[in-house]
């Protein structure tokens, strides 16, 4: 496809950082390590790295720029995920049609595992990122703008409101919390990050901030649309989740069609301020099309 190449990059790397040289399995963490690889490596979409990589090539940014940033969301994208599926969560026992990590390993490996790939993003960043190409002051500002999104200004305050909103009456308010923090605020990061990574200008940067959210929040509202018509065969996790653990979702609020209507509108709003950027457009609008590609 179109982005066969940044992925494989993606993957390399991922597994690179996954995959210690002096590693043998007489390591009495070894299980840890197969966990953690289990769960980043094999059958994840990679769209949000994919962002990454193809934001900061688009603003005349080196691929390896942005791989190490790319390759952190992934590990904290996986880390949401693992520990999403605990049975203190979500509570599922299929994840990209194959166990979920605490199935296949047992709970305390699968959160010492999440533990172990949200710490190491960080790491990553400052390790990998090429100082020759990104001034230091970026690199700063993409590791504190991780810190946000993974925890209080993200992923954990949406997980948080997600769970404490379950079989609750919720307002439309709520609704846009929970999908802004949960899932738009690491998509936020995605571009935001490809753009400094490439030091693009501060207005462009910000215009890429706001591209990034929508895209995430179409995808998450999609996500919501999937889970009520496609099968848990196709999608890999058992589908009807939401409406049996009466979770506030655009179609639970809006319906079905509302809610595609929505997700095509943010699509069309980020496309026009992505327009108004002065960086490669064509392999960003597909990537912005692309979210879309499962309900249209
Ligand atoms: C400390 C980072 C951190 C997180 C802890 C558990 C938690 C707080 C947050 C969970 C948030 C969550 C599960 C959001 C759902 C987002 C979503 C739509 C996931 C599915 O993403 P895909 O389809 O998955 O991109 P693949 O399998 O393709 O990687």
């Amino acid at each position: 496809s179109l982005f066969s190449e940044t992925l494989s990059q993606i993957k390399d790397f991922i597994r690179f950082c996954l995959t210690p040289e002096t590693q043998t399995k007489t390591d009495p963490a070894y299980q840890l390590w197969e966990a953690m690889r289990y769960a980043a490596l094999d059958g994840g979409k990679h769209i949000r790295s994919v962002l990454t990589v193809e934001t900061c090539l688009a603003f005349g940014g080196q691929a390896a720029s942005a791989l190490p940033t790319a390759c952190a969301i992934e590990l904290v994208h996986t880390q949401s995920l693992i520990h999403d599926d605990l049975p203190c969560m979500d509570n599922d026992d299929l994840r990209r049609g194959k166990p979920t990590v605490h199935k296949a390993f047992g709970e305390s490996t699968a959160v010492l595992a999440g533990d172990a790939l949200l710490a190491m993003a960080f790491g990553i960043i400052t390790k990998h990122t090429p100082a020759a190409l990104v001034p230091a002051e970026n690199r700063l500002a993409v590791i504190q703008d991780l810190s946000n999104v993974a925890s209080i200004d993200g992923l954990v305050n949406g997980q948080f409101v997600d769970i404490a909103y379950e079989s609750k009456p919720f307002t439309p308010e709520i609704l846009d919390y929970i999908h802004l923090n949960k899932t738009a605020a690491l998509f936020r990061f995605t571009t935001r990050a490809g753009a400094q990574l490439a030091s693009a200008s501060t207005t462009d940067v910000d215009k890429m901030t706001y591209f990034g959210r929508n895209l995430g929040l179409a995808f998450q509202i999609v996500d919501d649309i999937l889970d009520i018509h496609a099968s848990s065969e196709t999608l890999g996790k058992t589908a009807g989740k939401d409406i049996e653990q009466q979770k506030a979702t655009y179609p639970a609020l809006y319906g079905i069609e509302a809610s595609r209507q929505k997700a095509m509108t943010l699509i069309l709003e980020a496309k026009s301020a992505l327009s108004e950027v002065s960086c490669q457009q064509e392999r960003l609008v597909a990537l912005a099309d692309y979210i879309l590609h499962r309900i249209y």
